[in-house]
């Protein structure tokens, strides 16, 4: 493994984001032969050893070669800038330059951007989505624009692998969810998913995920295995479902003042990282997420019973949460917003052929 994984550790989040007002700060800076310089924070919403950090870790180091030094970027991991949506106001602000940020903490401000929190509606083979996440112009240009009219930038969209179901009971079937408290991010419609099986959601940081699971505040959740594993979740839950339900998907962000107001030279070398580090993103979290299944099937001293759904099982689910992909298009989003859904929808059946 080319990475280490690191256990879990408790966030302390308070009093984080008086932190971060002093800690941060954008700063350009002249140098010797004229060119302007820059020092950018990225924020990610994850820890070393998980995917969004390892990524962002590696980005900083490619932009700050190809710009020869121009750029320096501070990586932040997660705990210290307060909660994800905290960690969105300040990209917003521009307190924070660049992030990683996952459209589920999105939901009240770009109600289109929880076209990720439909069950059911990508392809399951993650190449697959992981191609469309890259190439589509429903996402990268419509969707894109969304989040740019409130100032954030989407450079990509990555899969951060499937989406499985952690409980302290089996969950096997929709009816498995009646009454089940289940933990979501900060989506309305990612409620209302768990809504339709009869679930209690609750929509909760990840910062005290661990502690609510522990503490039975709530009685499961849904992540990509990597993160299941090492935020420790499978120590305090019995049951892990492979369900692959969804995809976790995350956006590479800039502030869009910021970047508007970068010579075209930084600009082009910002794409040229975000391309060259498509695969390496997606390399990053398959890894990831097979190494990890392995540790939570052999942790005999956290036994996890690890049941993968058969595709007639996944189906009942399936059936269950169609009609919302309809009530996103019809009831979520505006008439911008269906254009986006129609047109993605007919870009998913183009790469599924
Ligand atoms: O469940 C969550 O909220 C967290 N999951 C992942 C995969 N990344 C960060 C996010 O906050």
């Amino acid at each position: 493994m080319f990475f280490k994984t690191k256990p879990w550790k408790a966030l302390a989040v308070t009093g984080a984001l008086a932190m971060a007002l002093t800690a941060c700060g954008s700063e350009e800076t002249g140098s010797a032969n004229g060119e302007e310089e820059y020092s950018w924070q990225f924020v990610t919403e994850e820890t070393p050893g998980q995917v969004q950090y390892e990524y962002a870790v590696e980005f900083a180091e490619l932009l700050e070669e190809k710009t020869d030094g121009r750029v320096s970027m501070n990586v932040r991991d997660f705990g210290s800038l307060g909660s994800e949506v905290d960690q969105v106001e300040q990209l917003q602000q521009g307190i924070l330059e660049f992030g990683i940020i996952s459209p589920g903490f999105t939901g009240g401000l770009v109600p289109e951007g929880q076209v990720f929190s439909l069950q059911f509606f990508f392809p399951d083979d993650q190449e697959v989505t992981q191609q469309i996440l890259n190439e589509s112009v429903a996402l990268n240009e419509k969707l894109a624009a969304f989040y740019e009219a409130q100032n954030i930038k989407p450079l990509a969209f990555m899969s951060e692998g499937a989406m499985q179901w952690t409980g302290n009971s089996p969950l096997r079937s929709p009816d498995d969810f009646n009454g089940f408290k289940m933990r979501t991010q900060e989506s309305p419609l990612m409620l209302q998913t768990y809504g339709a099986y009869g679930a209690d959601p609750q929509a909760l940081s990840w910062s005290e995920l661990y502690t609510s699971l522990d503490r039975s505040v709530v009685d499961g959740q849904e992540n990509p295995i990597f993160f299941i594993q090492d935020a420790s979740f499978h120590e305090v839950q019995d049951h892990m479902t492979i369900s692959n339900h969804n995809t976790y998907v995350a956006m590479v962000t800039v502030n869009n003042d910021l970047y508007e107001s970068l010579p075209e030279d930084i600009q082009a070398a910002i794409h040229e990282t975000i391309d060259e580090m498509r695969p390496r993103g997606f390399e990053i979290q398959q890894q990831l997420n097979a190494d990890l299944l392995d540790e939570i099937k052999n942790d005999e001293a956290n036994p996890t019973e690890v049941y993968e759904l058969t595709e007639e099982e996944r189906a009942a689910f399936r059936e269950i949460q169609e009609p919302i992909h309809q009530f996103f298009r019809d009831e979520i989003v505006g008439d911008e917003g269906r254009e986006m859904f129609d047109l993605l929808v007919e870009e998913i059946a183009e790469y599924q052929e």
